[in-house]
Formats: C-alpha cells, sequence, structure tokens
C-alpha cells in the first residue's frame, strides 16, 4: 500500500537553473540571452529528462535485481498527449521549475505549450493506455508498454470554409523528441511472406524462410510514476531495412529496385490508420500488427531468458494484455516461437500461451471486429495462418465433444469465417488464447458474455469473462488540467494533495462543503475562470469571441454515427427556432447556452464529415443571427488532442454522452467531464450507467429508450416504418429546415438525413423527443444556480471509483497476478 510523503527529486531552484543553462549551451548549442521560447521548451525538458533517467535506471536495476512477474501492455495506440508539464508534476517539481523558467524571463504556461502532442492514437483506446501507463507507475508496479514508433500520428484536422474536413500530415517528431531514448542495441528481425515447410519428423515443426525481413529497432519512452521513484518504460518499435539497401539489385543495376525495398520497410511504422471501429483489411496494417507482435514477443523472450528458467514457468514471470485483437497475432507468434523454434509439443505450448494473454474487448460493434481474410494472412504469414488452421482444429474437436452433432454452434464458434474469401475472426482467436478476458464497463461486460461471445462462454465456463471498468489518470485530468480546482480540494479536505490523488475516494470528503455557501462561491469562481481560460484560448487560435456568462455545452470524441454528434446538432436546431419564435421578453428568460463540438471522423467516413460540415455550417447561420446570438452560440474547435481536451473539459456545465443504448463500451471522457464538476446529459449507456450509481441518479441527466429496446425498435423501423412526420414531427421539422436550404445547399445534406429517414440504426427519431426534454430539464436545473453548483460538488466528490489507479489494481489483482516493485530509496 502505498503511503504518503511525495518522494520527489530533491532539487532547488538553482539547481534547476544551472541545469537549464548547461542545456542551453551544449545540448541546444545557443545563448540563453538570444533563446526563443521553443528553444526554452527544449532546455526544460532536456532537463527533466535528466532526472526522469536516473530514475528509470533505478527502477530497470531493481526489476532486473528482483526479477518480479511483470505486465505488458501491448497496444497499437498510446494516446499520450504532452509530457512536460506531466513529468514536472509527478516528480513533484512543477513549482520550482516555474519559478526557474521565469527568472529565465519566459512565461511558463506559453513554454509549456511549445510541446506538439503525442497523438500516437485514435481516441478512447489509446488514451486509455496512456492513463493505465500513469497509474501501473504510480502503483509501482512492473509493467511496460509496448507499441509502435509511428512517424506521423493522428492526421491533422483543418476545417475549410465550406466546413469540410481536410488531413494534414502529423509530423511531431519534426522539432526532435525528448522524451524518447533511441535504442541502436535493441534490434530484432522481422518476416514476412516467403515458405512454411511443415517437417514431416512427427515434431509438428516447420520451416518459415524467404520473404523479406526488415529490423525493428526499439524507442524507450520514459513513464514516471506520480510521487514515486518509479518509471516504467514504453517501448516502441521503428521499422528500418535490414540492410541499407539490397545490394543484389543494386549490383544488377537496379537502383530503384534497391531502393524500394528499403522504403518498403520504412513504410511500415510511417503512419497511423486513422480510422477507429471500422476495419478495412490492408495489408499494410497486417504487417503493422505482426512487426511489432514479433518484435515485442522476441523482447519479453529474450528478458525470460536471462533468468534460466525453462519455458513452462513463462506464465508465472509473464502476463501479457492484448489492447482490442489489435495484437491477437501474438498468439499465434508465441506458438510459432515454441513449437518451431523452442521444440515445446502443441499441447504444452498451448498450455502455455493461454496462460500468458489476457485480451479486453473495447466494442461490440459488428463493423469494429477485426478479420483478416485468410488468403491476405496466407501470403504474409503463412507459417502462421497454419497455426491458426491448426488451433482451430483442435478447438473444433473440443466444442465437439462438449456439444455432439450442433454444426451451427462449430460455424459460430470457428475461426474461420465461411465466405469469399474466407476469414480469419479475431476475437475469436483471441479469446481462446486468453487466460481471461474482458470488457470495459459492466453493461458491455454483459453485452460481451450474451452476444458476441456468448457461444464462448457456454462453452469455457462464465468465471473466465470478467469486466474491468475503465479509469482516468487524476493527476493529468485533475490536478494537470484544472489546478485551481485541484487546490481548492486539497485545501478543503485538509490533506497531503499526494494522498487524494492516490486514494480517489477521498473526495468524498467534500460532500458536506455543498451545503456550504461560501465553498460553492469558491466552486464556482474556478468554474467560471475556467470558462474564460477556454474562450480565451478560442479568442488567440481562431479569433472568435465567445460570450462566459452562459452555459457551457460540450460534446468532444470522435464523430460517429453512434455517438450521435448528428442528434446534438439537430437539437441544438430545433433550439435556436424555438428561440426565434419567442418575444423578447420570452427569450430573456431563457437560458443562455454555448454549445462546442469538438473530434475527428476517419478519412473515409463520409456521413461522419457531413456530420462535421452541418455543424460548421449551422454555427455559421445561429452565430451571426442578432436575434439570438445573445442566447445560443455554436462551435466547431478544430483539430481536436489531448491539449484541447484539457482546456475544454474544466470549462464545461454539462457534457453529452449520447450514444444508442448498447453501442458505447464505456467511454472515459464522461469521467473526466465529471471528475471536474461538470454534468452529465447522456444515454443509460457504458460508463454513465455507473456514473450515476455512484453519483445519484438526481444529480445525472438520463434520456433515451434502454438497451434490451433497441433491436425491436431497428426491427420496426425495418418492417414497420412510419413517417417521421407522424412519429415525431418536431424532428420532421428540423430536417425540414436542413433539406430547405436554411444552412446552405440542403441537397448536400441528404445522404446524412436519408441515414435517419431510412434505416435509423442509431434510432434518432426514438430518442429525440426525450432527448428535447432532457435538454429542458437541464435549462430549468441550471436556472438554480445554488443547486446546480451542489450538484457540480456532489459529483466530483463521488467520482473515486473512476481513477485509472482501481482500475490497474483489478488489473493486476485478477488477472494479470503482478505486485508493486518498489524503488529502493538508496539501490
Ligand atoms: C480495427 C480498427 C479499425 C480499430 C481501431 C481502433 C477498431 C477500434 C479502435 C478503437 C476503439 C476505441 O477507441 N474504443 C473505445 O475504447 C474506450 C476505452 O475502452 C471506450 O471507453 C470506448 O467506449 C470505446 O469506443
Amino acid at each position: 500500500v502505498w503511503k504518503a510523503g511525495m518522494r520527489t527529486v530533491d532539487k532547488d531552484v538553482s539547481d534547476i537553473t544551472k541545469s537549464f543553462v548547461n542545456h542551453v549551451h551544449t545540448s541546444l548549442a545557443r545563448q540563453p540571452y538570444n533563446l526563443d521560447g521553443l528553444g526554452a521548451y527544449q532546455a526544460a525538458a532536456l532537463s527533466v529528462r535528466d532526472d526522469l533517467l536516473i530514475n528509470w535506471n533505478h527502477t530497470q536495476n531493481t526489476y532486473t535485481r528482483t526479477a518480479p512477474k511483470r505486465a505488458y501492455y501491448l497496444s497499437l495506440e498510446f494516446l499520450m498527449g504532452r509530457t512536460l508539464d506531466n513529468a514536472l508534476l509527478n516528480l513533484g517539481l512543477k513549482d520550482k521549475f516555474k519559478e526557474s523558467v521565469e527568472l529565465l524571463g519566459f512565461n511558463f504556461e506559453d513554454t509549456l505549450e511549445k510541446e506538439r502532442d503525442a497523438a500516437l492514437g485514435n481516441g478512447g483506446l489509446g488514451r486509455l493506455a496512456a492513463c493505465y501507463l500513469d497509474s501501473c507507475a504510480s502503483q509501482e508496479l512492473p509493467v511496460w508498454g509496448y507499441g509502435l514508433r509511428y512517424e506521423y500520428g493522428i492526421f491533422q484536422q483543418l476545417i475549410s470554409s465550406e466546413g469540410d474536413q481536410l488531413e494534414a500530415p502529423d509530423p511531431w517528431l519534426a522539432n526532435q523528441n525528448p522524451w524518447e531514448l533511441p535504442r541502436i542495441d535493441v534490434v530484432y528481425d522481422v518476416r514476412f511472406y516467403g515458405h512454411a515447410e511443415r517437417l514431416e519428423d512427427g515434431t509438428g515443426r516447420a520451416l518459415w524462410h524467404g520473404g523479406q525481413e526488415v529490423l525493428a529497432m526499439a524507442y524507450d519512452v520514459m513513464i514516471p510514476g506520480y510521487g514515486t521513484q518509479s518509471t516504467n518504460n514504453l517501448r516502441l518499435w521503428e521499422s528500418k531495412p535490414k540492410r541499407g539497401f539490397d545490394l543484389n539489385s543494386f549490383n544488377a543495376g537496379n537502383y530503384e529496385g534497391a531502393v524500394a525495398a528499403s522504403n518498403s520497410a520504412q513504410a511500415i511504422t510511417s503512419v497511423l490508420y486513422p480510422n477507429d471501429h471500422t476495419s478495412f483489411g490492408k495489408e499494410l496494417r497486417l504487417k503493422q500488427q505482426y512487426f511489432w507482435t514479433a518484435a515485442s514477443l522476441a523482447d519479453i523472450l529474450r528478458r525470460f531468458k536471462n533468468l534460466d528458467k525453462p519455458m513452462r514457468y513463462l506464465p508465472d514471470y509473464v502476463a501479457i494484455q492484448l489492447n482490442d485483437t489489435h495484437p491477437t497475432l501474438a498468439i499465434p507468434e508465441l506458438m510459432r516461437i515454441l513449437i518451431d523454434e523452442e521444440d515445446l509439443r502443441w499441447d504444452d505450448a498451448w498450455g502455455i500461451v493461454t496462460n500468458v494473454f489476457f485480451y479486453t474487448n473495447h466494442t461490440v460493434l459488428p463493423e469494429a471486429l477485426e478479420k483478416w481474410a485468410v488468403p491476405l494472412m496466407e501470403f504474409v504469414l503463412p507459417r502462421h495462418m497454419q497455426i491458426i488452421y491448426d488451433i482451430n482444429l483442435f478447438f473444433l474437436q473440443a466444442v465437439e465433444r462438449k456439444f455432439p452433432g450442433d454444426r451451427d454452434r462449430l460455424a459460430r464458434m470457428s475461426l474461420i469465417e465461411e465466405g469469399f474469401p474466407k476469414q480469419v475472426r479475431m476475437a475469436h482467436l483471441a479469446c481462446i488464447g486468453s487466460r481471461k478476458v474482458n470488457g470495459v464497463a459492466e453493461l458491455h461486460s454483459e453485452l460481451v458474455r450474451t452476444t458476441i461471445l456468448k457461444d464462448f462462454v457456454d462453452f469455457e465456463g462464465i468465471s473466465k469473462f470478467g469486466n474491468v471498468t475503465n479509469g482516468i489518470t487524476p493527476r493529468r485530468w485533475l490536478d494537470q488540467c484544472n489546478p485551481e480546482l485541484s487546490a481548492l480540494i486539497t485545501k478543503t479536505l485538509k490533506l497531503d494533495k499526494a494522498v487524494w490523488l492516490k486514494d480517489l475516494t477521498k473526495l468524498e470528503g467534500l460532500l458536506p462543503f455543498a451545503e456550504n455557501k461560501a465553498f460553492r462561491a469558491e466552486w464556482a469562481a474556478i468554474k467560471q475562470r475556467n470558462k474564460e481560460r477556454l474562450a480565451h484560448y478560442v479568442q488567440v487560435t481562431l479569433g472568435l469571441i465567445i460570450r462566459t456568462d452562459a452555459m457551457f455545452d460540450v460534446q468532444i470524441k470522435r464523430i460517429h454515427e453512434y455517438k450521435r454528434q448528428t442528434l446534438n446538432i439537430l437539437g441544438v436546431i430545433h433550439r435556436y427556432y424555438a428561440l426565434k419564435n419567442m418575444t423578447p421578453a420570452q427569450r430573456s428568460k431563457i437560458n443562455r447556452r454555448v454549445v462546442f463540438f469538438a473530434g475527428k471522423a476517419a478519412p473515409a467516413y463520409h456521413i461522419a464529415k457531413l456530420t462535421i460540415r452541418l455543424i460548421v455550417n449551422v454555427a455559421r447561420v445561429i452565430n451571426a443571427d442578432p436575434e439570438t446570438k445573445e442566447f445560443l452560440q455554436l462551435y466547431f474547435l478544430p483539430d481536436y488532442s489531448v491539449s484541447l481536451a484539457e482546456v475544454l473539459i474544466p470549462a464545461s456545465d454539462i457534457s453529452q454522452h449520447i450514444s444508442t443504448a448498447g453501442t458505447e463500451a464505456s467511454g472515459t471522457s464522461n469521467m473526466k467531464f465529471c471528475l471536474n464538476g461538470g454534468l452529465l446529459l447522456g444515454t443509460v449507456d457504458g460508463a454513465n450507467i455507473e456514473i450515476a450509481e455512484e453519483v445519484g441518479e438526481d444529480n445525472v441527466f438520463f434520456f433515451g429508450h434502454l438497451t434490451p429496446a433497441v433491436e425491436d425498435l431497428r426491427y420496426k423501423h425495418l418492417y414497420h416504418g412510419i413517417p417521421i412526420d407522424q412519429q415525431c414531427p418536431a424532428l420532421a421539422d428540423v430536417l425540414k429546415k436542413i433539406s430547405g436550404g436554411a444552412f446552405g445547399d440542403g441537397g448536400v445534406y441528404e445522404p446524412l438525413l436519408n441515414t435517419i429517414r431510412q434505416s435509423d440504426y442509431y434510432l434518432i427519431t426514438d430518442d429525440f423527443d426525450s432527448y428535447i426534454a432532457a435538454l429542458e430539464m437541464v435549462d430549468e436545473a441550471y436556472l438554480d444556480k445554488e443547486e446546480w453548483i451542489k450538484k457540480s460538488i456532489r459529483t466530483t466528490a463521488k467520482m473515486g471509483k473512476f481513477s485509472s489507479d482501481r482500475a490497474i489494481n483489478e488489473y493486476a489483482e485478477s488477472y494479470w497476478n503482478i505486485e508493486p516493485c518498489p524503488v529502493p530509496a538508496e539501490p
């Protein structure tokens, strides 16, 4: 159990200044007196990096010396955001650094903002991985992350004057990255294509040869724990040509061919795939997945082999968490190594594999469940395809023994889906190859058990299928992004900040203060200043003036039909016309509202892009209407990022989490808003449900149909469709305004409107009236300011459950079976 009292780096301001100036001279080769802001950031970062490195070294030495069981978190995405501020907070050096940097003549906040986000992820799944790394280090758990070092992260989003999303590359490494250590000595060969020949010697072994060989080189990123010396590692792989270029082609006079081979190797880690929730089956993506899992496993096994233990002990020393199905190839890859290289028998190898891996599912949407075409897999990974067929054979034989003659069941459960082409179902492979499987919120885990993996529960027993409700790190998502609120909480709880930040249930101590008028005033004043900070940010970056004497209503997440940004924008339009139909006297009683959207659409997702276009064009009309603009403003903030979220979330009064029931596995921004005293407007979905359980139903605004009703409603749309004007006249009016051209050429929006008029798969029509009613309840509640602030305080006070420390401790205890491995004070 972690004890109070920070273990921080012991340094004073003059030490920091010396180190800063030293880096200006010897690392940047510049002079302190004509240093620009970027230089100041770089010198500060290099100086903090020195401290991190010392802790990192001690931590890794401790792990090597004590050889604890370790866990590895395999994720194709790590959405880290900025590092400097977080590192300073975790080291306990922030105040001293600020003083030092300002003595040198730089503004501290401006210096922090020079850092580019590390945006190696799409959304929730990638940000969850980043929060979990923070918690593992803070809990002193021996956990490493493994991912890819993409040269380009998630694209930069630009919005054209018509409101179209344009994508530009994100060259995040352009200014050098002080937070990574290139490891030129940590390299592995990775093979693709070629031939797999089974040996006819009765061992089941095969030889895999020929094809393309590329090099994986490691870059290490230090992950400091909060208030501990523990500094874990995130190892990211870069692909490189094995030889500068292919000498044979070169000697044959084929210079272009020689360079092409080298480019093809480098291409593997060049860019993050920007689609979430829709799998396209691209060869390069398959190569990314194998490249990363093969290098990571080779590295994990090399470390295990240093212990000099037989392979059968692997599960006593290693747990590997699969972040969704993206790293599932690790399962056949470990089988390949154990059988072809380590000479183990099939059953022994399978016994090891199924005790090492753990699989987290993050979605039940069918289009997001990965499948790989068998012919592609045979071509790129011929040996793995053989192994998958063998796994399938033994597996289906076992199913047949338990459920004799049930052909439908065999077809449903097979790793191979019949069709043209046949496809490998990665979720099935991840499930049967793992020790345990979990979903990310109670409702979602139940849906996993009763829908997509139901047959597997029947076959393997329910105890393999658990739940770990997601969490967020309160370090970044409260202390760092909302320093004033954090300070008020510390003062009020009369606890060391480090205590409540590591035991977030301590926030309950705020509850009685909801009754204290002076405290409420302080609470509200901080929210107000956070709104002004956001308004300032928008003014500086976009040149827009936002009023801050209004309710701030925020929906920020990937743009997707299931998340229903459409429902929100249709609600805004409805409100706009309601306002226009009022007399000035009626309007003056209305709650002022500023609505914010932000989020990226997958580049090929046309309906999502049309949603952005609609939002931008509605904003153009509404914000320019003199009759209503005092009461309703609308903004689409471009290029959503972790850093933008850190400004938006503390400023929100109400945030929207309005997915069709049963579609949002968990959501994690819902937790971030509530932790910062924003109230939640949402559907009965994902972690919204557990948030309401904690904070009380009277402190959230729920609406819409429940999960069990969804299937029937969809069926009704298809076979007993009622025209929208009959089912929901209010919605029909809104759609008519859009198609009639109220927000620019109505025809443009037809494909989007048709999704609602036709199958309405996400139930906009069914939920519209109750959504509008919920918005009205929000307005009414907000008019009673004191009561609203009470709700806000009570919400924050009851968010303790959603710390990622709680989630990580559940993984450590009930899944990985690992324990803290503290770094001794004087190693
Ligand atoms: C297969 C490929 C196209 C793909 C790539 C990325 C599929 C899915 C994803 C990302 C999924 C994702 O971000 N899921 C989110 O995970 C969060 C953390 O568990 C959840 O809170 C959130 O509800 C879920 O949508």
